[in-house]
């Protein structure tokens, strides 16, 4: 069996007007998902849609067809979705293998996937967005199915109809659910401990991975690819201020994510609404960080992390040759530079982060009364914080409490003891 890699053309399709530098950014994009697919990319081809064009045009097309059989390409990635039919009379026209971005996206994951849940969470991605494509079109199928290589799900589809596929998907997300009552149990181990949850977001290959590993000396696989995380990894870690925290690393964003990917990822990316704190880091040093900070935002939004205290990351500043102004960006919210190599910046992050947690904190005096009411809050004050300098006297139990202000603020809210009670 061969491992030489297989030899690609990127096809971009720009709609007329496109900004150049977006193009551009767009390409450099697209070279880093081939890169990352593992394919070879020997050359790049770009037309310009006019009117209502939707497609290379038949000239192009031709043109592409003789290149890539003179230059032995195998196959032709789009830098946009195609649909099924569109695919179809591309596949002829080349005569070669079509890949449009959402697979190559898909195929990437496929690759990455490490635990069973990012495993199943690829396959029902895979097998949902192949479902539609399913239109009784004899050989189109093993194609649409296939990605790059051979991996995929597309082997088993191949002498396999709609209702088994339909079947599997099914399977995969019954497999998802117990994964996910797996989580569950995680987070109430989390949950447990009165540290704040730290969620750090970001673009993929924006270093959020080298970030955690710099703050914990851990190792998580971090490398200059495109989605190099699939799988949250959660880590304790403890700030030289003394304080405890949890934080999780999580699956990077990127524009035009394929829809079928993020449903299927949303159970993964439900940290995002635990979390008391979002890290949200960008790479300052690169030309199209504002775009990319939109784009996060936007997928932020839609996976309830709105209102969630944020805290941004301007990473990799040691690529800069001057600090760079972020004033203009960020309205109200907390912003510090830094970088994650060099660790040049940790000392405002821990300083600006430490009130942005401590929102999520209950950490209080309280004074409970003697009764059977405060026995029983004391006992939940045990289960579901720290508490400390614990006292009973006549006047009641006081103590200071510690946690989640979710849990207890509801609870001892009403105990808080003010300095006109310390008489005790
Ligand atoms: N120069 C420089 N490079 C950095 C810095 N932080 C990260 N990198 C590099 O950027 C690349 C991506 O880093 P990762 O930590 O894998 O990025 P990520 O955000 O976890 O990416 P995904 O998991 O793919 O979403 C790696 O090659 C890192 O070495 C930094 O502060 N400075
Ligand atoms: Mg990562």
């Amino acid at each position: 069996m061969s491992i030489e890699k297989e030899r690609a053309l990127l096809i971009f399709l720009p709609a007329e007007g496109s900004q150049p530098d977006l193009i551009a950014r767009r390409q450099a994009e697209m070279l880093a998902l081939a890169d990352s697919a593992g394919l070879e990319v020997v050359d790049t081809l770009s037309q310009k849609l006019r009117g209502d064009q939707r497609q290379l045009g038949k000239g192009k097309a031709q043109e592409a067809a003789a290149y890539m059989a003179a230059a032995d390409i195998d196959v032709a990635v789009f830098d946009r979705d195609l649909t099924p039919s569109q695919t179809r009379a591309m596949e002829k026209a080349l005569d070669r293998k079509v890949i449009d971005r959402a697979t190559l996206i898909l195929d990437i994951f496929a690759q990455r996937a490490r635990t069973r849940e990012g495993r199943l969470q690829v396959e029902g991605a895979q097998l949902a967005r192949l479902l539609p494509r399913l239109t009784g079109q004899g050989t189109a199928l093993s194609r649409l199915g296939g990605g790059i290589g051979t991996r995929g799900p597309g082997e088993t589809q191949l002498e396999t109809d709609r209702r088994h596929i339909r079947r599997r998907l099914a399977q995969v997300q019954r497999d998802l659910k117990k994964v996910s009552a797996e989580r569950q149990v995680q987070r109430a181990a989390r949950e447990a401990q009165p540290h704040p949850f730290v969620v750090i977001v970001g673009y993929t290959n924006a270093g959020k991975s080298t970030f955690l590993n710099a703050l914990t000396g851990s190792d998580i696989y971090a490398e200059d690819r495109l989605f190099a995380t699939l799988d949250p990894t959660t880590r304790r870690v403890s700030s030289p201020l003394g304080e405890l925290y949890f934080m999780a690393d999580t699956v990077g964003f990127m524009e035009d994510l394929p829809p079928e990917l993020t449903i299927a990822f949303k159970a993964t990316l439900e940290i995002v609404k635990e979390a008391d704190v979002l890290i949200h880091l960008f790479n300052v040093a690169d030309e199209g960080y504002e775009d990319r900070i939109r784009v996060v935002n936007h997928f932020l939004r839609d996976l309830g992390g709105e209102g969630i205290p944020m805290l941004y990351v301007a990473n990799q500043v040691d690529q800069l040759d001057e600090s760079p102004y972020l004033g203009g960006l960020f309205k109200d919210e907390p912003v510090v530079a830094l970088s994650a190599k060099t660790g040049q910046g940790f000392d405002a992050f821990w300083q600006a982060l430490r009130p942005l947690a401590e929102k999520s904190l209950f950490a209080q005096p309280v004074r409970l009364p003697n009764s059977a009411e405060g026995a029983r809050l004391l006992a939940l004050a045990h289960e579901s914080g720290e508490v400390s300098q614990l006292s009973a006297t006549e006047a009641g139990i006081s103590f200071y409490l510690r946690g989640d202000r979710d849990r207890l603020a509801g609870p001892f809210g009403p105990y808080i003891k003010g300095p006109e009670d310390d008489q005790d």
